[in-house]
């Protein structure tokens, strides 16, 4: 399996993370990368590239220009601005106001721009963002060229974000770049499969009314775990697009049996859709150790999540999501690579 990875994810390490009221390290740190990459390498997996340049068109095809100039400008903004710190949204467009007017002041825009605060920005995130979705790019390049699949080691991850919001440590989203690269390149049905602990909000999104793009989510159940607002099980599309959505909340504690079932029921509506390419979002919290989840998967478990969805026989991109175990995070992002190329 091809993987596809870039340095320059380093740009982007904020220092601080709102958590519980305090300021903590982020839990989506560069090491997480070293551990995959060394796992990697520990199974002799190192058909490791590095991307090619990202190629703006099918971002700017997707996401808003408005939040792409933002994302862009913004840490020079905030600094022209005398902000002394990271970028932090204080203020957001509540219910009662208005939702859809952008301030020019840059306290306001970050705001307007971001669904979650505990995500900061640097002035490294907008390059650290771009490397991301390059790696993504050049991994779908590898499929459509004819390899099975190629795994894109994206960081930040992608599917918190939106077509025009930050949050949950996302940006741009990567996999759904991808989905849009595969119709562009001749695929006709594309699902995008997200067995990260956390609801694909951003993706859920941005396909919502489209039939071309499913999107199916194994997470934990909204009333329960972030991002809390979206992730329900009867959001099923909408338009053209209903029917094509499909959610599998979980309760806190859900070990592997009920989590394979959802795995499996997910798999089976894919394929009975016809989808003739795949995008996994691939994080790894449902892991019983994930300090940030609440799922009960152990690392064998991920092996076997691997197999079947290699099973499907589907062309394939992996995107990295989430996953804060860290010294486990690469033994089980590399279980799911192993066992989908056993399939
Ligand atoms: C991103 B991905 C920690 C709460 C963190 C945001 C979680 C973002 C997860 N106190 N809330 O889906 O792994
Ligand atoms: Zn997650």
């Amino acid at each position: 399996m091809r993987i596809i990875y870039s340095e320059d994810h380093r740009l982007h390490f904020p220092q601080a993370e709102l958590s519980g009221g305090q300021f903590v390290t982020p839990f989506e740190r560069p090491s997480r990368v070293e551990y995959v990459l060394n796992r990697l390498r520990q199974r002799k997996l190192t058909d490791i590239f590095t991307p090619d340049p990202v190629d703006m068109a099918p971002v700017q095809a997707l996401l808003d220009p408005g939040y792409l100039t933002f994302l862009q400008t913004a840490w020079d903004e905030w600094k022209a601005a005398g902000m002394a710190g990271e970028i932090i949204a204080a203020n957001v467009p509540a219910r009662s106001m208005h939702m859809d007017r952008i301030p020019e002041n840059i306290d306001g825009k970050v705001g307007y721009y971001c669904h979650a605060s505990e995500t900061a920005m640097t002035q490294g995130t907008w390059a650290a963002a771009l490397s991301s979705v390059a790696s993504a790019q050049t991994a779908q390049r590898h499929v459509a060229a004819g390899a099975d699949s190629a795994f894109a080691l994206c960081r930040p991850p992608g599917h918190h974000a939106t077509a025009d919001q930050y949050g949950g440590y996302c940006f741009i989203n990567n996999a759904a770049v991808v989905a849009q690269m595969f119709r562009d390149s001749g695929a006709n049905r594309v699902a995008i499969l997200d067995i990260d602990f956390h609801h694909g909000n951003g993706t859920q999104t941005i396909f919502y009314d489209r039939a071309d793009v499913m999107f199916a989510s194994l997470h934990g159940a909204p009333q329960e775990s972030y991002p809390y607002y979206l992730g329900y099980a009867d959001e099923t599309g909408k338009g053209a697009g209903e029917g094509s959505n499909l959610n599998y909340p979980m309760t806190a504690g859900t070990g592997y049996d009920v989590w394979a079932k959802a795995l499996d029921d997910a798999i089976g509506k894919i394929m009975a859709w016809g989808a003739d390419a795949l995008v996994v979002s691939l994080g790894v919290d449902a892991y019983k150790e994930d300090p940030i989840s609440f799922f009960k998967l152990e690392s064998d478990d991920f092996t076997d999540a691997g197999r079947r969805i290699g099973r499907m026989k589907l062309p394939a991109v992996f995107c990295m999501e989430g996953g804060y175990a860290i010294e486990a995070v690469g033994v089980n992002t590399v279980n799911v690579l192993e066992g989908f190329k056993d399939a």
